[in-house]
């Protein structure tokens, strides 16, 4: 009887065991809580951001910016459908245009991946516009981006933050 009672229990030490296995569909998403949150990074086959950073509004209270570099490989297809940053409550794609002499700026819903051809978030063009922030990101910390596809796939990087015109907090861009 005893006997029984110890196998019972070790079967379900194994059981146990076992759902802490992270499945493999898991792992290729965002873990709901990481440890480092800004330090994660997560790329896709064909994506992947490089020197994504957010520009902190001159006047508090006003939209930051963020810019990157979205590298799109060979085989990418789809479009990117969202945009989230750390500390802010919205994120929208915006384009930059000349029109008439005069610099003007609209939302863009998705943007189209071309195989091959890097999407530049800069000054000027492509940027996302973030607002209401939580007023607590300061020159030289680091916040999130995540880039959403339009098959759900997510893209991560972390950002680094500068004060109104660039200003890394000291550090050089
Ligand atoms: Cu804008």
């Amino acid at each position: 009887m005893r006997r029984t009672c110890l196998i019972v229990s070790l079967f379900v030490i194994a059981l146990a065991g076992c759902s802490d296995k992270p499945d493999p569909d898991v792992t290729a998403s965002i873990p709901a809580q990481p440890a480092h949150p800004t330090d994660v990074a997560i790329k896709t086959p064909d994506l992947a951001l490089a020197d994504a950073r957010v520009q902190l509004p001159a006047v508090p209270g006003r939209p930051a910016v963020a810019y990157f570099v979205l590298t799109v490989g060979p085989d990418a297809k789809g479009s990117i459908v969202g945009v989230n940053v750390g500390h802010f409550a919205r994120a929208e794609f915006h384009q930059s245009k000349m029109e008439g002499g005069v610099m003007t700026m609209a939302p863009v819903d998705q943007l189209l991946l071309t195989p091959g051809k890097p999407i530049v978030f800069a000054p000027g063009g492509y940027h996302v516009m973030l607002f209401d922030g939580d007023g607590t990101l300061n020159p030289g910390d680091r916040t999130q981006v995540t880039l959403t596809l339009d098959t759900g796939e997510k893209v991560i990087a972390s950002a680094k933050v500068a004060g109104p015109g660039g200003d890394m907090g000291g550090m050089k861009m």
